[in-house]
């Protein structure tokens, strides 16, 4: 039998995100229920032709019969229904932080650790944008050589924060500074500040990428650290990211290696200003990478320039893999 699909947040930047993806893949399914909060609750939205009305999300909403909900309505609604739906016999493959580092919650990147989906308990989390992009690219090389330390510098979409975002940025281009979603004008700036600033100096989104690069590798030795800012970039995350290896390494090797890899795309001819970009990289469910060169300063390192569609990859395109895996 088809699945029966839930969609929770089926109105946000992710949600209709998510029917896009659904569409473009085929996803089978048998019925399809679109869900949010009472604040969209009553709207209309399109799913292969076909208006389908949302429902109000509550207690009850699980005791449909459904097999699989994909959730991006925020952490809070999560926390409180994902164990709901679970308990129903629903697997929620969820799209916030709230269970990412749950044990009894596996954190799944498709082309990394498919697997973990079978140890799921009614739950499984989908990680944070700009760990999944970087996955996508480190599980080959560490899988070859052995990463012994990471360096994250992430240059972060206003997409990443939802329609505040888009509308601060938007707004700012056309000289109305509006901060809603970021405490400084974000249109001509960049902001080392995504999320927010935790005790030991970094901010979540900082140690999100630490502590969910540890998990998703299942290699908690691996030293990590990262600065994640935002910049005046409506979609697609970029990230300079350094890795040094155990393992010798050769440049060329690394360079086919990746483009042998799943889910990636190497755009890496810098003669002809080829290299990955934001704007390019949009709309797309692949991870770009390019400027793939030696650190001199270490004995067997990397430098590499890794895009992704945040909403995309980092976000619904995810989340609908780790659904198919589950119908596989
Ligand atoms: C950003 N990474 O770009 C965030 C958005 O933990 O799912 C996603 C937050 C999360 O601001």
């Amino acid at each position: 039998k088809k699945p029966n699909i839930a969609i929770v947040g089926a109105t946000g930047v992710v949600g209709s995100t998510f029917l896009k993806v659904l569409e473009e893949r085929d996803f089978p399914f048998e019925n399809l229920y679109m869900m949010a909060s009472s604040k969209s609750a009553g709207k209309t939205v399109t799913f292969k032709g076909k208006d389908y009305v949302v429902e109000e999300l509550n207690e009850h909403s699980f005791d449909k019969d459904i097999d699989i909900a994909l959730f991006s309505a925020g952490g809070t609604i999560s926390e409180k229904y994902a164990p709901i739906a679970a308990e129903h016999g629903v697997t929620v493959v969820d799209n916030s932080s709230a269970w990412r580092m749950d044990k009894e919650v596996p954190l799944v990147v498709p082309e990394v650790n498919p697997d973990d989906v079978e140890w799921n308990k009614g739950i499984i989390a989908n990680p944070n944008c700009s760990t999944i992009q970087a996955m996508v690219v480190l599980k080959p090389l560490h899988d070859k050589y052995k990463i012994k330390r990471v360096v994250y510098s992430t240059y972060q979409a206003v997409s990443g924060s939802g329609v505040k975002g888009i509308s601060d940025l938007s707004e700012g281009l056309k000289g109305n500074d509006k901060c809603e979603a970021y405490p400084h004008p974000i249109a001509g700036n960049c902001l080392p500040h995504i999320d927010v600033f935790l005790d030991n100096g970094y901010t979540k989104e900082e140690m999100k990428m630490i502590n969910e690069t540890h998990k998703i590798l299942g290699d908690d030795s691996i030293k990590v650290t990262a600065t994640t800012v935002r910049v005046p970039v409506f979609d697609s995350h970029s990230e300079s990211i350094n890795i040094e290896f155990e393992n010798p390494i050769d440049v060329d090797e690394v360079r086919e290696l990746l483009a042998n890899s799943p889910g990636i795309i190497v755009q890496d001819d810098p003669a002809n200003n080829v290299y990955p970009l934001a704007r390019d990289a949009a709309g797309r469910n692949e991870v770009f990478v390019g400027r793939i060169r030696r650190d001199f300063s270490v004995e067997n390192g990397i430098n590499l320039w890794v895009v992704a569609d945040n909403i995309r990859k980092g976000a619904a395109t995810n989340t609908v893999q780790i659904a198919e895996e589950l119908i596989k």
